[in-house]
C-alpha cells in the first residue's frame, strides 16, 4: 500500500481521541450516556496499563443500583445471533427496558468490514433510544486480567440497563466462558431434519437455560416445528441444572418477529425464579469464584513465566520436545521440579 499515498485526502484529519475527566466519565456512565460508556469500554479492550487502571477506577466508583439481567445469545456462526438481537431487543426496548449489546466478534480483528457487518444486521436497533451497542473484538484479556467482555457488562451493569445481550463468537471454550458471565445462556439452534440433536454439542445444550429454535418462518417454519418437538424431548432427558432450573425450547423467527411475546414471557418467568430463594446471588457468587479460578490461573501462569530462569527452562523443554529428546512425561516432572526450585 506504500507509495498510493496520492490517493489519501490531505485536507483528512484525525479526530482526535476524546478527554474526559474522571468525573465525567462516572456520570456519563450513570447516565448512560453511550459516547462515554463507548470510550470507557474501549478502555477495557486497550492494552495499556493506565487505560485499565482507569477501567477498574470508575468500576470501584459506582455501586450497582439495581441487577442487570445479563443474557447470553450463543449459537453457531450464521443461526442468527445479530439478527436475533436486533428482533428481541427492539421488542425488549419496546416494553420499555433499556439494553446494552456487546457483540463478539471473532473477526474484528482482522477486517473491521465483519464488525460493521454485525451492526448493521442490528440496523433496527442502533437507531433506537435505550439501546445501547458496542462491538468488542474476541481478543482476550490482551492486557488487562480479565477479558473486555466481562468489563464491559460490569460497565453496562453499573450503568444501569435493564437487560445485557452479549453475543458470543458461536464457536468453542469462548462459549463456556460466556456462560460464567451471565445469568441466562440462551442458545439458539438451527432448525434441521432429523438429525438436529447430532449438529450440536450435548455440553453445550446441558448450559443452556432457554433454547430458542431460530428461523420459524418461510420453508423453515415446518423443519423448526419438528427440531422444537426434538429439542424438547431431547431436555426431558437432561437433569435439571444446579439452580434446579430446567431448560425450555421456543420458537423464533428474526425476521418475521414472531416469538417474541413466549420469549419474553419465558425470559421474565427465568428471573423471576432467579429472584427467588437467593438464587441470583448465588448463581452471581459461584461464577465469581469460577473466573477467578480461571483467570488467576493465567495470571499465574504470565507472571511465573516472566522470571527469566524459569522461561528459560520452559523454552528449553519445548526445544527438547520438538527434537524428541524428552518424552511428554518426563518434560512435565523436570518443570515442575524448577518450577518448585523457583518457588522455594
Ligand atoms: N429465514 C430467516 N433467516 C434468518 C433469521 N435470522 C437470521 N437469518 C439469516 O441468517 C443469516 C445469519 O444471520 P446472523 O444474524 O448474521 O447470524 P450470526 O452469525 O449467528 O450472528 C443471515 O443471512 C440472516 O439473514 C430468521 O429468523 N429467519
Ligand atoms: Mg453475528
Amino acid at each position: 500500500m506504500t507509495g498510493n499515498h496520492k490517493n489519501i485526502n490531505p485536507n483528512f484529519r484525525r479526530t482526535p481521541a476524546p478527554q474526559y475527566t474522571h468525573a465525567e466519565i462516572v456520570e456519563g456512565v450513570k447516565n448512560r450516556d453511550a459516547k462515554i460508556l463507548g470510550h470507557i469500554i474501549s478502555k477495557a479492550e486497550s492494552t495499556i496499563d493506565k487505560d485499565q487502571d482507569l477501567v477498574y477506577e470508575v468500576l470501584d466508583q459506582i455501586a450497582i443500583e439495581q441487577r442487570s439481567s445479563i443474557i447470553a445469545v450463543s449459537g453457531s456462526p450464521g443461526v442468527g445471533k445479530s439478527t436475533f438481537i436486533n428482533s428481541f431487543g427492539n421488542h425488549l426496548v419496546q416494553q420499555g427496558k433499556s439494553i446494552a449489546v456487546l457483540p463478539v466478534d471473532p473477526t474484528s480483528q482482522v477486517s473491521k468490514g465483519s464488525i460493521l457487518g454485525d451492526k448493521t444486521r442490528m440496523d433496527d436497533l442502533v437507531k433506537l433510544k435505550g439501546a445501547f451497542i458496542k462491538p468488542m473484538s474476541s481478543s482476550l484479556s490482551l492486557g488487562g486480567v480479565a477479558p473486555a467482555t466481562l468489563l464491559a457488562s460490569m460497565i453496562c451493569e453499573k450503568a444501569g440497563f435493564d437487560y445485557i445481550l452479549i453475543e458470543t463468537v458461536g464457536v468453542g471454550q469462548s462459549e463456556f466462558e460466556a456462560r460464567f458471565m451471565c445469568d441466562c445462556f440462551m442458545l439458539l439452534l438451527q432448525p434441521g431434519g432429523g438429525d438436529d440433536l447430532q449438529g450440536i454439542k450435548r455440553g453445550i445444550m446441558e448450559m443452556a437455560d432457554l433454547l430458542v429454535v431460530n428461523k420459524a418462518d418461510g420453508g423453515l417454519l415446518d423443519k423448526a416445528r419438528n427440531s422444537l418437538q426434538s429439542y424438547k424431548a431431547a431436555l426431558k432427558l437432561l437433569l435439571p441444572n444446579s439452580m434446579g432450573w430446567r431448560a425450555k425450547a421456543y420458537l423464533y423467527s428474526s425476521i418475521e418477529h414472531q416469538g417474541q411475546l413466549e420469549l419474553f414471557e419465558a425470559l421474565s418467568d427465568y428471573f423471576e425464579y432467579l429472584n427467588q430463594h437467593n438464587r441470583w446471588s448465588v448463581l452471581r457468587r459461584d461464577q465469581s469464584i469460577y473466573l477467578f479460578e480461571k483467570y488467576t490461573n493465567d495470571i499465574m501462569h504470565q507472571t511465573l513465566l516472566q522470571n527469566q530462569g524459569l522461561k528459560k527452562d520452559y523454552n528449553d523443554l519445548i526445544d527438547a520436545l520438538q527434537e524428541g529428546s524428552i518424552s511428554i512425561n518426563k518434560a512435565l516432572t523436570r518443570f515442575k521440579e524448577k518450577l518448585q526450585d523457583e518457588l522455594s
